[in-house]
């Protein structure tokens, strides 16, 4: 291969690097948002912050929007492993205020709740102006 066509496919496989950009989606419970804030900013991730509510808890939950390359995900997945714990919760799967008088209320029951859920999609483009 001469000089100049090895430079340039060079120059194509560090562009394909740089622009392969993943946007990860991460939810968490609000217990974990102190501790896994702290170690994504400790790791050098650059992220945001929205409160969000589960659609089934209807509880207050986290989510993260962390913008990475495809070479960070392995340890951006470690922080966010290692920082949110999975624990159960007793929920009631009918609000006492939604049954009408005299219904019956089915038991609590224990769903996981915890951990994190995280979806990791493409990025078309990414610009910062
Ligand atoms: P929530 O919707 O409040 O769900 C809290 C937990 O309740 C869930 O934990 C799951 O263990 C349980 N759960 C959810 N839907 C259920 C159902 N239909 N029947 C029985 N149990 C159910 P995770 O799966 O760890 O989800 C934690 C939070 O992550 C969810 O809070 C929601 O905000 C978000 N999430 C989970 N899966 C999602 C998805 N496919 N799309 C968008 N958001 C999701």
């Amino acid at each position: 291969m001469r000089p100049a066509s090895r430079a340039i496919a060079t120059w194509r496989r560090a562009l394909a690097i740089i622009t392969a950009v993943k946007l990860v989606v991460c939810i968490v419970h609000n217990r974990d948002k102190g501790k896994i804030t702290d170690e994504l900013v400790k790791a050098g991730f650059k992220f945001t912050i929205i409160g969000s509510t589960g659609g089934f808890l209807r509880e207050g939950n986290t989510t993260f929007l962390i913008g990475v390359t495809e070479e960070e995900l392995v340890t951006l997945h470690k922080v966010i492993a290692q920082n949110c714990q999975s624990r159960e919760q007793l929920v009631n799967v009918m609000p006492f205020e939604a049954a009408p008088p005299g219904a019956f209320i089915p038991s609590p029951v224990k769903v996981p709740v915890g951990g994190a859920v995280v979806f990791v999609l493409n990025v078309d483009q990414f610009h910062r102006f």
